[in-house]
């Protein structure tokens, strides 16, 4: 039954805070609607091959109109929290500039009915919807001057609902854009430059520090953090080449974020490696980054392998999933969800472990954390074991960590409900909550009622 089976929680506090996130892109729709300028997404989908099956992030889950049936929904879920992001270019429409109050009063009724609900807020600013007017000016973050245009936004943004909110991200995921945007170009606005990656990489973290400062200033009772992803790699062979492989590749995706904010520095192998492609950096720009966080948020799903490849100009390494389709699979005891990310969660205290252990245990809020399954819809009911596995094994780990000493203070589901999956389209399916495109008809899948459950137990 959907009931048995609660992992046992005696390390995480009472007030632990239990709570799922979504992105404006991705669940919002109304892209046309209120004076919203467009964004690097809406254009980067008017080309049908970059997103599954021609996808486009409209109507989405119809959120912009839906919201307050979906805090229902929230509270039937018993969740304490909600993390959305903002959606910028409904805010400035051509990224700065002229401010539509239209987008701010929008944010407004939403964060007013979430803590008339009792659910408290937690709002990222950039979730990777850049108004394209930016792109057009400054090709976005590759312009080091974007980092004062994002702080200027941030400042808006707080002074019109900092008397709502008081937990704050600044960026979601800053390795993400800068890698699947402007390197792999899976991702919008869809290039292909190493030194465009460290640039974009840099200049977004520029603009967390700039932010930061500015969000201080006007909110002193503000909590502000960062969400970064982070993946464990394993080498993908006990050869040594490949060792060599898996501890680069820790640096260039998961340490060229964390080293700058905790520790005021880029990794040194990292830079020396990567001199010919290295962007402007300054030692106020190292002070800038690096400064004191509130939390820090840590989305993670799961692990990569790394081998050494000479072919590969200047990196030398290949990072990659295991080696199967991008589907639900069970090879050798080894379990893929549908993106085919392996289910490996003893890789969440890894992560929490490391944080503990090389960058001096900072408070961790685990943004992000979910996975896509096939569901089985029948007689109006979602059944979906694989994602309860998935949620109590990965909660499981969160309890361990915090029993060994990790300051991890809250955990949300990735995600609420289902949505628009970026390149994956609507097909993937990460939600509590399922949602039927076709009506947009909601339903609490066997894993949402699961959690909230957990939640109840675990608040008695
Ligand atoms: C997040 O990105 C995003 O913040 C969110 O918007 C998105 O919808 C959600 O995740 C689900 O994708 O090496 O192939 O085994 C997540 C990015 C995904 C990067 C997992 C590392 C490792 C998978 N991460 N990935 S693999």
């Amino acid at each position: 039954s959907i009931t048995a089976g609660f992992p046992d929680l005696d390390a995480l506090p009472k007030d632990f805070i239990w709570g799922a996130a979504t992105s404006a892109l991705q669940i919002e729709g109304a892209t046309g609607l209120d004076g919203r300028g467009r964004s690097i997404w809406d254009t980067f989908s008017d080309r049908r091959s970059n997103i599954r099956a021609g996808d486009r992030p409209e109507p989405a889950c119809e959120h912009y109109h839906r919201y307050p049936q979906d805090i229902r929904l929230m509270q039937q879920l018993n969740l304490q929290a909600y993390r959305l992001s903002i959606a910028w270019p409904r805010i400035f429409p051509k990224g700065r500039g002229r401010i539509n109050q239209a987008g701010l009063d929008y944010y407004k009724r939403l964060t007013d009915r979430l803590l008339n609900a009792g659910i408290r807020p937690f709002v990222t600013l950039f979730h990777w919807d850049l108004p394209q007017s930016l792109y057009d000016s400054h090709r976005g973050f590759l312009h080091r001057d974007m980092a004062a245009i994002f702080a200027d936004y941030a400042e808006t943004v707080v002074r019109a609902l900092g008397d709502r909110v008081t937990d704050w991200i600044t960026m979601n995921e800053p390795f993400e854009h800068a890698a699947l945007g402007h390197l792999t170009g899976h991702h919008a606005p869809g290039h292909h430059s190493l030194s465009g990656y460290f640039k974009v990489m840099h200049h977004q973290l520029l603009g967390h520090g700039l932010a930061l400062q500015r969000i201080r200033a006007l909110q002193p009772d503000a909590r502000v953090g960062i969400t970064l992803s982070q993946t464990p790699i394993q080498p993908a062979s006990d050869r040594q080449r490949d060792q060599w492989a898996a501890g680069f590749a820790n640096q260039l995706i998961n340490r060229i974020t964390l080293h700058p904010l905790l520790k005021g520095e880029y990794p040194e192998e990292l830079q020396r490696r990567m001199r010919w492609f290295w962007p402007e950096v300054t030692a106020a720009d190292l002070d800038c980054i690096h400064q004191p966080l509130d939390f820090l948020g840590i989305n993670h799903y799961s692990c990569e392998f790394a081998s050494y490849r000479w072919y590969i100009p200047f990196l030398r390494c290949w990072i990659s999933g295991a080696a199967v389709a991008e589907q639900e699979a069970e090879i050798d005891g080894r379990r893929y969800t549908a993106m085919g990310w392996e289910v490996r969660p003893e890789g969440m205290a890894e992560v929490l472990r490391m944080l503990r252990q090389e960058y001096g245990n900072p408070e961790v809020i685990i943004t992000e954390n979910g996975a896509a399954f096939e569901d089985h819809v029948i007689n109006g009911r979602v059944s979906d074991p694989k994602r309860i596995d998935y949620l109590r094994d990965y909660i499981t780990e969160v309890n361990r960590a915090r029993a060994e000493g990790s300051h991890v203070t809250g955990y949300f589901v990735w995600s609420l409900m289902d949505n628009f999956e970026w390149a994956a389209g609507y097909q993937k399916r990460f939600g509590l909550i399922h949602v039927d495109y076709a009506s947009q008809r909601r339903t609490i899948k066997d894993s949402g009622y699961w959690y909230a459950r957990l939640i109840a137990e675990h608040k008695r």
